[in-house]
């Protein structure tokens, strides 16, 4: 298990340290910076890890084993420090190190800013998923982009989101090596040159994708992978043998160009940008990935007949959906294979993951853009989809109504299509895909989504990692269904207590951020209550923000009452374009502007929303809440991961039966999960009714004197007429039904009341929810993956240890 480890000591480590901070910083201990010590930190973790990262590439190749490639637009890396740190097993060591140095290895930590190279969730998940690749001994890269600006940062300015362009580049990334020699000249636009039964492509513009490596190492330290992220660069020198001579545009728009398309992560997680450019980004990192991809088989001297055998791409989301037609263009084009055996390679090679059901958010292209930009691919697409007409007499199309349907495409291309929660992938069978699915019946399975134990409970808990340790032992961040034998510890009232302690240190540790950093005081004695996430309709932050309201007038009517305070933790963005978003944001910052300022509700309510939600936040903010909000409408969560992330760190849930909750409800128990809210059946027979808002708001006095008071201007007593559009697309449309569920979600909120009054029984809910969460770890989503749509194996015995 040593073996590649081979610890320094913490003298040693200091050494390294000091000599980065010398060599690579140019910098003395008197004159370093927090920054300078951050870097000298980072790269001294960073030589740790190049040992087991090249050992990985060796055993891959001397094993002969096929690679997994996860292309995604999106990469939620968050801060590294710790995760290498840990991962290594040299935390204790690289903190004497710095304390030995006189620094503060906590501060230096934070100093890091996050990579937030990811919207949400789907990011997120990559992130996780690289984790566990590493830690299972998968030979795996990821391949994305290299954006200049990650998401956007947010502040509220008069309660308003206001964001502005996120900058991590500014300093330097401790943890990438840039690779100059490892570049490909991507095209773009142009026409199409036949001579005979052949094709060629003669792009109008090119642009150079430049690699910038980030190893990632796993549990232990036994295996690293490689994240790939592309960056655009300028053609410096243009090839006019292999391009159209002279039709190049000038070099200075050329430059422009190319500088763009890895500028900026787009912000919308769920409404289709449509625009020109984001489909250019997205040809632009999966033509690379696939360009390096066939470069590495190449170089191991195989044929592109091996490549179903050698390789494994999976799609996350149809972002890079265009990896089909490219990989088909490349093998026919330029390998000159026959298209039918083409299409039918590629779709040895693929996988496609689907994320969401949303109508607006399934990726169409419309073809003149399509045509304009990728003017080969578009004949390729009408080959696939003749191909698959011809071979499966279906009716589905991939071009409809003049556009270009990404998620038809990656279904038809790839050979294993999952969701990403049992209700998900039944939904997608039944929705989406229902005629796809009938042609290929064997095509779709599930793959319930998971989290890396490492990030989400080792370090971001550490006093319940410690307790843990204490009480079952240390196997299980590597194998997190251990944490079951923490179950028979659920009646031991000792352990309860210690259990309870380290959430009551969490939520400390939240007052003092909040009070320090957002100048808000907060009762750590209260019930902290939280719903982190994008700001979406369909999460129904507004339900939650009603019920807030309607307490509010609760406690005012009975003062007296037995009421068990509570802490209203939102956080989250809204997609710049997202009108609808951007007033909830408004509104929750006026309802806790009033609230706040009630002395009739000091110490019993509260609202907090800390601007600029992230990684690094949700690390803070997960391990101190005691409920975990996931109120999304049936049916519309694909599966929630911050559910899974919550209920680890012992917070039950307060939930509706979609996505995921569905399946951690199964596991913890229906005693330790608040339950309430319409069925995805019964939403969908819900929206048939006429006028089921209108209805529901009827017979509820709590919402409609909540719904009377927002449209009234009683939160926005400047601008009594802010929320009227709001309040008036509730009364008539409630698309996402908040109205219907308002009143089963009030009194699910009092039976949270309740249980949390009796302060053993709700750790004892607590504790279970941590103990009977451990089948969410990623580690066995990515084996399921590996073994049911990969066909790829663990390098490694021993990562179980
Ligand atoms: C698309 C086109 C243009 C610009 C942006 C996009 C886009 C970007 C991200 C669309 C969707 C994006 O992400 C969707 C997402 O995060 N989905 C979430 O995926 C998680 C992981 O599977 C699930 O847990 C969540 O339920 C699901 O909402």
């Amino acid at each position: 298990l040593n073996e590649r480890r081979n610890l320094l000591t913490a003298e040693q480590f200091a050494e390294v340290i000091l000599n980065h901070l010398t060599s690579s910083q140019g910098k003395d201990p008197e004159h370093a910076s927090i920054y300078d010590w951050r870097m000298a930190l980072s790269l001294a973790l960073r030589d740790q890890v190049i040992r087991p990262w090249f050992a990985s590439t060796r055993t891959t190749y001397e094993a002969e084993a096929k690679r997994v490639y996860y292309l995604s637009m999106e990469f939620l890396v968050g801060r590294l420090i710790e995760d290498v740190a840990t991962n290594l097993r040299a935390e204790d060591v690289a903190a004497a190190a710095m304390r030995s140095l006189g620094q503060d290895y906590g501060q230096v930590v934070r100093d890091e800013p996050d990579a937030a190279l990811g919207n949400g969730g789907l990011g997120r998940l990559a992130a996780c998923f690289m984790d566990s690749l590493a830690t299972l001994g998968i030979p795996a890269y990821g391949y994305g982009i290299r954006y200049e600006h990650g998401l956007f940062e947010q502040h509220f300015k008069d309660g308003q989101q206001i964001e502005t362009a996120e900058n991590w580049l500014t300093q330097r990334y401790a943890w990438e090596f840039e690779r100059p020699e490892v570049r490909y000249e991507i095209g773009f636009g142009g026409t199409v040159e036949k001579s005979g039964q052949t094709s060629k492509w003669i792009p109008a513009e090119t642009i150079i994708a430049s690699a910038y490596d980030t190893p990632v190492v796993g549990w232990n330290g036994l295996w690293a992978n490689t994240l790939r992220l592309w960056a655009a660069k300028p053609v410096k020198v243009f090839d006019l043998d292999s391009f159209n001579r002279g039709e190049y545009l000038a070099a200075s728009e050329l430059e422009a160009l190319a500088r763009t398309i890895s500028r900026v992560l787009y912000p919308d997680d769920t409404s289709e940008a449509g625009k020109e450019l984001r489909l250019k980004q997205e040809y632009f990192f999966t033509a690379a990935s696939i360009k390096d991809i066939l470069r590495r088989l190449d170089s191991e001297g195989r044929v592109v007949r091996d490549l179903p055998q050698r390789v494994a791409i999976q799609l996350n989301d149809t972002h890079p959906a265009i990896a089909g037609p490219e990989l088909v263009r490349l093998l026919v084009d330029e390998r000159k294979l026959e298209m039918e055996n083409a299409i039918d390679i590629a779709r040895g090679c693929l996988g496609y993951t689907n994320h969401t059901l949303l109508p607006e958010a399934l990726e169409r292209w419309p073809e003149p853009i399509f045509k304009r930009v990728l003017p080969r691919h578009l004949e390729i697409v009408r080959e696939i989809e003749s191909a698959h007409l011809k071979a499966s007499g279906s009716p589905v199309r991939i071009l409809e109504d003049g556009d270009v349907k990404m998620g038809e495409l990656s279904f038809i291309m790839a050979h294993k299509v999952n969701g990403v929660s049992a209700l998900h992938s039944d939904l997608v069978r039944e929705t989406v895909f229902e005629q796809l699915n009938r042609d290929y019946p064997d095509r779709i399975l599930n793959q319930t989504n998971g989290i890396t134990p490492r990030r989400w409970l080792h370090n971001c808990n550490p006093d319940l990692r410690i307790l843990i340790n204490d009480t079952i032992g240390t196997g299980w961040p590597a194998d997190l269904e251990q944490l079951e034998k923490l179950v028979p510890h659920a009646q031991d009232a000792g352990f309860l207590e210690a259990f309870k302690a380290v959430k009551a240190k969490n939520k400390v540790r939240v007052a003092n951020w909040l009070k320090s950093h957002h100048y808000i005081a907060v009762d750590p004695d209260a019930m902290f209550d939280a719903q982190i996430k994008r700001i979406h309709e369909y999460k129904r932050q507004l339900m939650n923000l009603l019920e807030t309201v309607a307490l509010w007038n609760e406690i005012r009517d009975n003062p007296n009452a037995d009421w068990v305070p509570r802490v209203k933790i939102f956080g989250g963005k809204a997609a710049p374009g997202y009108v609808v978003a951007k007033q909830i944001i408004h509104l929750i910052n006026d309802v806790a502007a009033v609230i706040n300022a009630d002395p009739q509700v000091k110490g019993l309510l509260k609202i907090v929303y800390p601007e600029n939600y992230n990684v690094s936040m949700a690390e803070l903010l997960i391990p101190a809440t005691n409920l975990s909000e996931q109120i999304s409408t049936a049916g519309n969560e694909a599966s929630g991961t911050g559910n899974m992330k919550f209920a680890l760190n012992g917070a039950p849930t307060i939930g509706t039966l979609d996505g995921a909750n569905v399946e951690i409800r199964e596991r913890v128990g229906a005693e330790n999960f608040f339950l309430f809210g319409l069925t995805a059946a019964e939403v969908v027979e819900r929206r048939k009714q006429q006028n089921y808002s209108a209805a529901a708001i009827a017979v509820s006095q709590r919402l409609s004197r909540a719904l009377e008071q927002i449209e009234n201007g009683v939160f926005s007593p400047g601008d009594p007429d802010r929320y009227q559009g709001l309040v008036q697309d509730l009364r008539q449309k409630d698309y996402f039904l908040v109205t219907c569920d308002f009143d089963d979600y009030f009194a699910a909120q009092r039976r949270v009341d309740s249980a949390y009054a009796d302060q053993d029984s709700w750790t004892r809910m607590a504790v279970l929810n941590t103990a009977r969460v451990g089948w969410f770890s990623s580690d066995r989503t990515i084996a399921d993956y590996a073994k049911d749509i990969w066909n790829a194996h663990s390098l490694i015995g021993g990562a179980r240890q």
